[in-house]
């Protein structure tokens, strides 16, 4: 017996949809992972959202139909979502028409699974017909939902509706919910995301709620791994984590929103395929590494491991990569402390570790290593920049302690050359494209150039307490 009826992954997110092949692709990773449902939703198929109305073109369906065979041979249910809150007449009989139109080629290939989605649309009724028709938008939504499983009835046997309200998550109690539960049919699903959009936790008493709102287990739409919109700049390769163990209580399925790169949202799509067939058992870290031996080789878990200690970013783990920040605190207090040293010694170590790591991972050519070049790419830059700012920490050292005044000139005349320098690569920092590293190693750059205001200022010849350019003393 399985502990979730719907075990998928939902092609829900902004940005470019994934390619027919790696689709095709992703339906054997599913068989072998034991997942069994597939939603197209791409928000950039103009054809599922902006261009709802219109029809796909016979080529498309021609693609479509390799899908759903595909699907089904590996034992997938395969979903056709449409998003069409953002101009829907609710009202409208001629809308249902255009709506079921836009649908019938997906019937008669044998789908039955059909997502009406209402996400991220106007909260009210902007149509005036819908005004004078209706007295709130859940009211609307369940109407027209009610009529198309009425004209789905008619045509197909067993026709199965997955709706995606309007208002989502965050709070279980909304009297839109409660409408929408009154008034949708009990055999139509209900998309939730849990407490936020891309939600840290999900726990069993939160889906209750929700259930009790809506008058039947919701449908999780798990905004993990997605990386769209503002998290594009995140790699999110960790494992699925902070979804109780007894969600299937109080929860019908559960779908993941993946990233827009397929490979590497197979990492954290095996740890949730874990989850899904084994709640209890799961182990988010023990998970990981099986994945990273399975779907890249052994020979790269270390490295993996390593890497993904500066990509743990994520609604998951939203704070600064721990490893990290932890390492650089230890040489701050080391440093604090006069164990320069030691505090060198452990930087230096941990550049040649991010040097090797860099090395082995960049010498990869599989699609997995092309997809997350960008964050491997940075990541070097970050190593380089590291080791800079451990030399003019040296040389600062050097240049305040020894008590040769000759070496001591030469030291900090090249602290501040790498003073120059480092300055000049946290301006370039400010474009980087991946959040590789968070600020960690940028705030410990910053942290040399604080470190040097004091002998750059003296190497000018002027004062202590000098002005910033163009105030003037009275
Ligand atoms: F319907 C939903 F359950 C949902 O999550 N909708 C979108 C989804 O397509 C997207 O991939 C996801 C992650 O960004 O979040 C939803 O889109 C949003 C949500 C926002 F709160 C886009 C912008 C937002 F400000």
């Amino acid at each position: 017996m399985e502990y979730f009826r719907y075990r998928g992954i939902i092609e829900g997110f902004y940005g470019k949809p994934w390619e027919h092949q790696e689709r095709l692709d992703m339906f054997e990773f599913m068989q072998a992972n034991n997942l069994n449902a597939y939603i197209y939703a791409p928000k950039q198929d103009l054809y599922h959202r902006e261009l709802w109305r219109e029809p796909y073109k016979e080529e498309q369906l021609q693609l479509f139909k390799e899908l759903i065979e595909k699907a089904g041979s590996c034992g997938i249910n395969f979903t056709f979502a449409i998003s069409p809150g953002l101009s829907l007449v609710y009202s409208s009989e001629e809308e249902l028409e255009t709506l079921i139109r836009k649908i019938t080629p997906f019937l008669e290939m044998g789908v039955h699974s059909i997502g009406i989605f209402f996400d991220d649309v106007p909260f009210d009724l902007i149509h005036e017909e819908d005004r004078n028709s209706y007295s709130n938008l859940a009211e609307a939504q369940a109407d027209f939902l009610t009529r198309v499983l009425q004209r789905l009835e008619s045509t197909i046997s067993a026709p199965q509706i997955i709706m995606c309200p309007t208002f989502y998550c965050n709070d279980p109690n909304l009297e839109y919910l409660r409408i929408l539960g009154q008034r949708l049919p009990k055999n139509i699903d209900v998309f939730w995301t849990g407490p936020n959009v891309c939600s840290h936790e999900i726990t069993t008493s939160h889906m209750q709620e929700v259930q009790k709102s809506l008058q039947r287990p919701a449908t999780l739409w798990d905004n993990y791994p997605v990386n769209d919109g503002g998290m594009m700049p995140e790699l999110h390769i960790g494992p699925y984590d902070h979804r109780d163990p007894e969600l299937h209580t109080h929860v019908v399925g559960i779908y993941a929103n993946p990233m827009a790169l397929p490979e590497a949202s197979k990492l954290p799509l095996y740890t949730f395929a874990q989850y899904l067939n084994s709640p209890s058992q799961y182990n988010p870290q023990d998970s990981w590494r099986q994945a990273v031996s399975t779907l890249l080789g052994e020979d790269n878990l270390s490295a993996m491991e390593k890497f993904y200690q500066s990509n743990t970013i994520s609604c998951l783990e939203p704070e600064e990569p721990a490893y990290l920040t932890n390492l650089f605190k230890k040489v701050q207090e080391d440093f604090a402390s006069f164990r320069f040293e030691q505090g060198l010694r452990t930087l230096r170590e941990e550049i040649i570790s991010m040097q090797a790591t860099y090395s082995s991972l960049s010498a990869q050519d599989s699609k997995f290593f092309w997809e997350i070049r960008p964050w491997l790419e940075e990541y070097k830059l970050w190593t380089d920049y590291l080791d800079q700012a451990m030399i003019t920490f040296s040389n600062l050292f050097t240049g305040f302690f020894t008590a040769d005044e000759e070496q001591a000139r030469e030291s900090l005349q090249k602290a501040l050359q790498g003073r120059t320098y480092l300055r000049e690569v946290l301006k370039d920092a400010v474009d980087f494209r991946t959040r590789v590293c968070g600020d960690v190693v940028r705030n410990f750059l910053q942290q040399v150039l604080r470190s040097t205001v004091s002998i750059e200022l003296q190497a000018e010849g002027k004062e202590w307490t000098a002005l910033p350019p163009g105030i003037v003393r009275d």
